[in-house]
């Protein structure tokens, strides 16, 4: 009850509620973290109301002296052997502690990697500025999938989440299922998260990457296995040819502009890599790694000024006629 009221606290500053918190509660080594967390917290509290009990001692100290007029000039008080006995303790009571919060953290690290040898799904994660680039690697080469800034994850199930950069170090945070890995530009890093209970919830890039660092969240939904596998079904097939003519126009505007130069739409010859995979666009729940809920008012905002509303984003401002901004968002629209 008091997890969930700090809980609240935390994720109050959300704009929306996709459930984020620092102290766990949806991954199956949630108690492991949380020990470790008080751990920390009680040898730090110690030292902390040590440190502050010898500093006031020492002023009172130094008053009742000065009061008493004995401070003798010029003598030199750690010279005295009973302050240097103190020292001393004090220093073997750091060096205690400080040993004691390594092992605590050797031996949770260790009983974390022990779950990732059972992993049964991997995912390759890249981050880039200021977005998530997400494929899910299978051992039929035609399973094999691409998407963005979301994740689908099934309850109870060791993930392996490998994690790449394509420019810059980024952090890769599920604050709710796991602890935090960097991903390192030439370097292949990776966390395994086992989620415990079916839900929505933030991720979050915790390492400062540039302008629009705050910008660049994702969303992991923690699904039952057979929802897990209907989504990834549904997620291989090729978007659906345009069924409006103004899907059409929109479709065309897509495949003849600059929007094909950078993104891919599975089925079509809109073949881009370097920008977010929109084959199913549509049924991701926000916008520009998390910028914004999607929503056709948001789709249509995005698509007339990224530069606005993500100053720095590598998507440009196309200026785009008013009928054709139309039509791409209603071809965007069908990309469930
Ligand atoms: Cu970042």
């Amino acid at each position: 009850m008091r997890r969930a009221a700090f809980a609240a606290v935390l994720t109050s500053g959300c704009s929306y509620q996709h459930y984020q918190s620092a102290l766990g509660n949806a991954g199956a080594d949630d108690h492991r973290f949380l020990i470790l967390f008080a751990i920390f917290l009680t040898v730090c509290m110690i030292m902390y109301v040590a440190v502050i009990a010898f500093l006031i001692a020492g002023i009172l100290r130094r008053r009742r002296a000065g009061e008493a007029n004995v401070v003798e000039s010029g003598r030199h008080h750690h010279s005295h052997p009973l302050m240097r006995t103190g020292l001393m303790a004090w220093g073997a009571v750091v060096a205690t502690g400080l040993v004691a919060l390594a092992i605590a953290s050797f031996f949770t690290d260790r009983s974390i990697a022990g779950t990732a040898a059972h992993e049964r799904l991997s995912i390759i994660v890249t981050g880039n500025q200021w977005w998530w680039d997400v494929t899910y690697n299978s051992d039929d080469a035609s399973k094999t999938l691409r998407t963005a800034n979301e994740l689908h994850v099934p309850v109870g199930v060791p993930t392996r989440i490998m994690l790449r950069s394509n420019d810059v170090i980024h952090s890769f945070w599920l604050p709710s299922l796991a602890g935090k890995q960097d991903l390192i530009p030439g370097r292949e890093a990776d966390i395994t998260i086992v989620p415990s209970k079916v839900g929505i919830y933030r991720g979050q890039c915790a390492e400062y990457c540039g302008t629009q660092h705050a910008h660049m969240a994702f969303v992991v939904n923690v699904d039952s296995y057979p929802d897990f596998i209907n989504w990834w079904n549904r997620q291989l097939q090729p978007a659906p040819p345009p069924a409006t003519p103004l899907a059409q126009a929109g479709y065309n505007y897509v495949a003849q502009h600059q929007c094909s130069m950078c993104h891919n739409i599975s089925g079509t010859p809109v073949g881009g890599r370097v920008g977010p995979d929109l084959t199913h666009l549509a049924s991701r729940r926000t916008l520009a790694a998390g910028t914004m809920p999607m929503s056709t008012g948001n789709l249509y905002g995005w698509i007339a000024d990224p530069q606005s509303l993500k100053p720095g984003t590598k998507m440009p401002t196309m200026n785009i006629e008013p009928n054709d901004l139309h039509a791409v968002v209603a071809y965007l629209e069908t990309l469930k």
